[in-house]
């Protein structure tokens, strides 16, 4: 039996302590590094920040496995056990350049199936962390259910406009309509950030083309927990080994789009 209390615990203190790290950083000169392209940026403390929490892991949990942004983890091509999905700072771009709207994101799954969420937002010092089955919360403060009765019309999406003009895979036309009919649009950079407003109802969804298992892996938890609707663009389940469209939203929103706007297009 895993003693799922005793992760949940270490987990977040494990957390707080990384996001100790990220504040102290705030008043050193980042080194900033770039990866696949100009602006994936990476920064010591990134890599820091994920060498800690795979250390505490690898000496607390030697069984479980971890799934990195940074590579610390392991190279998975299974998510058999209990796995920790982590980005060490989801929204790096913000960190360098706003210091604010980044956070740590922790999921971990057993046999696939999420079991934790922790996102912490370091600045705000607002955590919202869940435990499938016990509800989610920000900070000690209960998340209600979604509502049932909220509609695209009356919708706030999260959606990033790079990747909607430019997209390889998706025609990001599709999404003209769903944009035209929400109530309005914002875009924040962060992820985990964006799926944990969407948990709290400050967004109703948030669409996205590509993004990474690290990036969404604790949002995932924490918004099922409230009864929002995680899957793919085209509707199907999330592989959480693989990068993937993303459509996260309050459940009759997420339905609404589907019907309306998406699943047609993903049938023709
Ligand atoms: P990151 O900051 O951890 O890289 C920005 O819109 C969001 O998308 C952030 O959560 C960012 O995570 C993520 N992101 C940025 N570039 C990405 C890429 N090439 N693949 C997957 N996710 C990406
Ligand atoms: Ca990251």
């Amino acid at each position: 039996m895993n003693n799922w209390k005793e992760i949940d615990q270490h987990a977040k203190e494990w957390v707080y302590e990384a996001g100790k790290m990220i504040r102290s950083s705030f008043e050193k000169t980042l080194s900033i590094h770039t990866k696949s392209n100009p602006n994936d940026l990476v920064t010591d403390i990134d890599q820091a920040v994920e060498a800690y929490l795979c250390e505490k892991i690898r000496t607390h949990f030697p069984d479980h496995k971890i799934l990195g942004e940074e590579g610390a983890g392991h190279e998975l091509t299974t998510l058999d056990g209990i796995v920790w999905i982590i980005d060490p700072i989801d929204g790096t771009m913000n960190f360098v350049h706003q210091q604010r709207n980044f956070c740590i994101s922790v999921g971990i799954y057993e046999d696939g199936k999420g079991i934790i969420g922790l996102i912490y937002d370091v600045v705000h010092d607002e955590l919202y962390h869940a435990v499938k089955g016990q509800g989610a919360y920000m900070n000690e403060t209960p998340l209600p259910k979604l509502s049932r009765d909220t509609i695209l019309e009356e919708s706030i999406l999260a959606i990033n406009a790079t990747w909607v003009i430019e997209n390889k895979r998706i025609d990001p036309t599709i999404l003209a309509p769903v944009v035209k009919k929400a109530r309005g649009t914002r875009s924040f950079g962060s992820a985990a950030l964006e799926f944990a407003y969407v948990a709290t109802g400050r967004l109703d969804g948030y669409i996205t083309m590509r993004l990474s298992p690290w990036d969404i892996a604790a949002g995932v938890v924490i918004v099922e927990e409230v009864g929002g609707i995680a899957t793919t663009l085209e509707g199907n389940e999330i592989d959480f080994l693989k990068k993937s469209s993303i459509f996260v939203a309050n459940p009759n929103v997420h339905q609404q789009v589907m019907e309306k706007y998406l699943k047609d297009h993903f049938t023709k």
